[in-house]
């Protein structure tokens, strides 16, 4: 009864293209056979408003050809309107997971370099601890935690050389020095060392923990001036007075670790 009050109906075609935004989304990420868009037409039932039909037209080239797919929804206007519908939801839900591929792509290539190691007490002491470096994005993250200090502030820099070998931790050489500048406060306008962290605190029981990040360093690169791997980390009985020269007159040496890969 429908069928036939829609064919005696006088009918109007009008034909909408909507042109879908997001497929130009498919043209940057497919390879050979590429999706440059979606063309769907409607055709309505003037009087009632209702869909009786609706073409799908997708156009790809390969190469320098232009092809076309051709898809017809036809029905009764429930049936084509739910077809759409779910045909639609079917493009959102591919172009949602493209996208997805696609973001967790970029996120698997962004390396992170991580370096993580002990340190061991020198001079005497029970200091020791943990240092571990990430590299993110440019960026390098030094978390050390240490424990067995004295009470009170402590400094911490990053030495010359990964040679913990002797007692008094002296094998490390001095400040990591690379630019060749005087001893000072990290980001200091009269200069410091690559190697000057600075100070932290260790609470009454003797632990303490440091966070530091800087693009100044990295993990394992060409750029010497900036490279961890080789140098040692130092904990000093005492407080870096950041000034003091050579290396701010911080005392013994009472924690070790070298960087090593
Ligand atoms: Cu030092
Ligand atoms: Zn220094």
């Amino acid at each position: 009864m429908f069928t036939f009050n829609l064919n005696i109906l006088v009918m109007k075609k009008i034909y909408f293209v909507l042109y879908l935004l997001f497929l130009t989304l498919i043209v940057s990420c497919s390879n050979s056979k590429k999706e440059t868009h979606k063309e769907i037409s409607i055709e309505k039932n003037k009087i009632n408003d209702t869909l009786v039909k609706a073409t799908i037209v997708t156009k790809y080239t390969t190469g320098e050809k232009v092809k076309e797919e051709v898809q017809v929804i036809q029905g009764t206007p429930g049936e084509v309107n739910a077809k759409l519908d779910s045909y639609k939801k079917q493009v959102l839900q591919e172009q949602g997971e493209k996208a997805h591929a696609l973001h967790q792509e970029k996120q698997s290539q962004k390396t992170i370099k991580k370096v993580k190691f002990n340190l061991n007490p020198k001079s005497g002491s029970t200091a020791n601890g943990m240092v571990m470096f990430t590299e993110e994005d440019g960026k390098v993250t030094l978390e050390a935690q240490i424990n067995g200090l004295t009470p009170g502030t402590h400094a911490i820099h990053v030495h010359h050389k990964a040679d913990c070998s002797s007692d008094d931790g002296k094998s490390s050489g001095g400040h990591w020095n690379p630019t060749f500048a005087p001893h000072g406060a990290w980001g200091s306008e009269t200069g410091y060392h690559r190697g000057d962290i600075g100070n932290f605190s260790a609470d009454e029981t003797g632990n303490g923990m440091i966070i530091f990040s800087t693009d100044l360093w990295c993990i394992g690169c060409e750029d010497e001036t900036k490279n961890l791997i080789g140098k040692a980390i130092i904990v000093h009985q005492g407080e870096d007075d950041l000034s003091s020269q050579p290396s701010g007159a911080a005392g013994a040496r009472v924690s070790c670790a070298g960087i090593i890969q």
